[in-house]
């Protein structure tokens, strides 16, 4: 989206919950301004840099004020207060993707709807449907946003939980009655969001276990307390439930309580199969009843036929046949992990300058990063255009000839604009050693267009990887309607990578997605898109992703040292 687009876009806005609040005069006065902007020819910025926003007809102080805000941060504290001061029915319903606040009022006034449960009965019945500038399309819409809503609402990042983890599994080893400590579920298969946490501990003394569970710091309510079973609610609203195991079944529970679920239904079939009765206290003979295992995980999988498979596959996926013919993967690790490729610093909208963030790349032990900042057309980003990235190519080389050991390459997350053309000129693409091409503007393309857009983009010889390939955001934003299979097929035959993004709401690709993508030939990068030094955290939340989609030190381009990665550049 252009300056002046997103401009108007914003005093759109703000004119339409002024309607709603009957100020006639102020949202006339937002819509001519707005209308005024998407018909200027000047880019605004250039007219804001003159200092001549109120030379435009319809722009007075106050709205002046507005755009320059909307110019430095792409919002407008004007428009959030507005919200704000909105009926709550009204701002609820606002929360569901594609409903703005003329839909909620329309859905107030005409059938008397004020909250979500409301809207979903309504849309259930097929009352809304009948709405004029509704129809059926947006009924199911709707019902699919609701739908959207109410699971981004009981799930979390497994970005968010990570860190709890951690101080949870600390806090509990360090009482003496804790012989081992574990976080199963979904946590431990390092699924993209959580549902609760099932903590399993190994004890003879549940009772001491149970009474230090309980008395956790940021725990805001205790569900239930018993012996050996209780469960909290943190501060957060994050559930946690504990169990508390004697240690001859502390496998069995932990095989148990991993899950997922589809692959304990599966194995417990093959158990069956094989004259065994297996569950969350051990395996045992079915005949004579006699534990067979479940002092650790490798003894059940053992005595199953299997080599043990790390938690992250056990997605009823083929694991257990892989494990039955002693041919599971080796998974990537993070010690493989060499470089990051995906870094921002403060010449677009990272907080830290490109030292900074190579001094924090190089304390995680990497040998190399890609600065990667965004774009001219990203402008809300301060993206970057020729000049500036030639002149950042040289702050890169200066920095560079001051480094010993640590190689900073000179990248770009270039725009895919909406017809597929990069956002640089190709004689500038063509000096850089690492081209992203991302889709950031013109979502809601249909799937030929973008599948076409993302295809020309691979096609461009100057780009090295596709960003984010799907553009979902976890529980805010859906994936963008691509056609991934044909991206694949281009991806791997012109020897483009794919990016798994780590930052915690993205994890795109998924896992499903880039084990496909692999099984077409295509490498993989994992780039964690850091705006700030911590963020090269993420890292591991990458790996997950590239370990639940099977994936091999050898599939992922971050696992080659340098020398490696330029021979692989040259090749493709
Ligand atoms: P979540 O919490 O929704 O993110 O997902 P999980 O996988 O952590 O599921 P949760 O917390 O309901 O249960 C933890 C594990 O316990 C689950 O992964 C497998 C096991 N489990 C739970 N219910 C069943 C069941 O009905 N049958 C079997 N075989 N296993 C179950
Ligand atoms: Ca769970
Ligand atoms: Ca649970
Ligand atoms: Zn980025």
């Amino acid at each position: 989206m252009s300056a002046n687009a997103r401009v108007s876009q914003v005093l759109y806005q703000i004119g339409e919950v002024l309607t709603i609040k009957e100020d006639r005069f102020r949202s006339r006065a937002f819509n001519t301004a707005a209308q005024r902007i998407v018909s200027l020819t000047e880019d605004i910025r250039k007219i804001r840099d003159r200092g001549e926003l109120q030379e435009i007809p319809g722009v007075g102080k106050g709205i002046a004020a507005v755009i320059e805000e909307v110019l430095e941060t792409g919002g407008s504290k004007v428009l959030e207060e507005l919200e704000a001061s909105l009926p709550p029915g009204i701002r609820e319903m606002m929360r569901l993707e594609g409903v703005g606040p003329k839909k909620a009022v329309r859905l107030q006034k005409a059938l008397g709807i004020a909250s979500i449960d409301d809207l979903e009965k309504a849309a259930k019945e097929g009352r809304v449907r009948g709405l004029k500038g509704f129809g059926e399309r947006t009924e199911a819409n709707i019902l699919e946003a609701v739908g959207e809503l109410r699971s981004r609402q009981d799930r979390f990042l497994l970005g968010a939980v990570l860190p709890v983890i951690e101080e949870l599994k600390t806090y509990l080893a360090e009482s003496d009655a804790v012989l081992a400590v574990e976080v199963a579920g979904s946590a431990r298969r390092r699924r993209d969001t959580v549902g609760d946490l099932d903590v399993l501990v190994s004890s003879l003394s549940p009772e001491v276990v149970s009474e230090r569970f309980v008395s956790m710091p940021p725990v805001a309510r205790v569900l239930s307390h018993g012996s050996t079973r209780s469960t909290v609610v943190m501060e957060n609203f994050l559930q946690v439930d504990l169990r508390v195991i004697p240690p001859e079944s502390y496998g069995a529970a932990l095989q148990y309580f991993t899950g997922s679920k589809d692959h304990n239904v599966k194995l417990r079939t093959i158990a069956v199969r094989a004259g065994y009765k297996l569950n969350e206290y051990g395996l045992f003979d079915r005949e004579t009843d006699k534990s067979v295992a479940g002092e650790n995980e490798g003894g059940i999988y053992r005595a199953l036929g299997m080599d043990l498979m790390p938690p992250e596959l056990r997605e009823n996926r083929g694991e257990i046949e892989a494990a039955m013919e002693g041919k599971l993967p080796h998974l990537v690790t993070m010690e493989d992990i060499k470089g990051d490729f995906h870094i921002h610093s403060t010449w677009s909208e990272g907080t830290a300058s490109i030292e900074a963030m190579a001094e924090k790349a190089m304390s995680l032990g990497l040998e190399y990063m890609a600065i990667c900042d965004h774009t001219k057309s990203l402008y809300i980003a301060n993206g970057l255009d020729e000049d500036r990235l030639r002149a950042q190519m040289k702050e890169i080389d200066r920095i560079n000839g001051g480094l010993d050991g640590f190689t900073i390459l000179k990248g770009t997350e270039c725009d895919i604009l909406s017809d597929g053309q990069m956002d640089l000129e190709d004689s500038v693409l063509g000096d850089l050693d690492f081209v992203v091409g991302s889709v950031h503007s013109a979502f809601r393309q249909d799937v030929d267009t973008m599948t076409d857009r993302i295809l020309k983009a691979i096609h461009n010889e100057n780009v090295d990887c596709i960003g984010h390939p799907t553009g979902r955001l976890i529980q805010k934003r859906r994936a963008y309607e691509v056609n991934l299979e044909r991206v694949f097929e281009a991806a791997a035959e012109q020897g483009v990578m794919l990016e798994i993004n780590a930052y915690p709401e993205r994890l795109d690709l998924d896992d499903v997605n880039c084990r496909a993508a692999m099984e077409q030939g295509v490498t993989m990068v994992i780039g964690t898109d850091s705006h700030a030094p911590n963020h090269m955290e993420f890292m591991p939340l990458g790996v997950s992703v590239a370990r639940r989609g099977w994936l091999e030190a050898e599939n992922v381009a971050n696992t080659l040292t340098l020398g490696e990665f330029w021979k692989l550049l040259a090749r493709n």
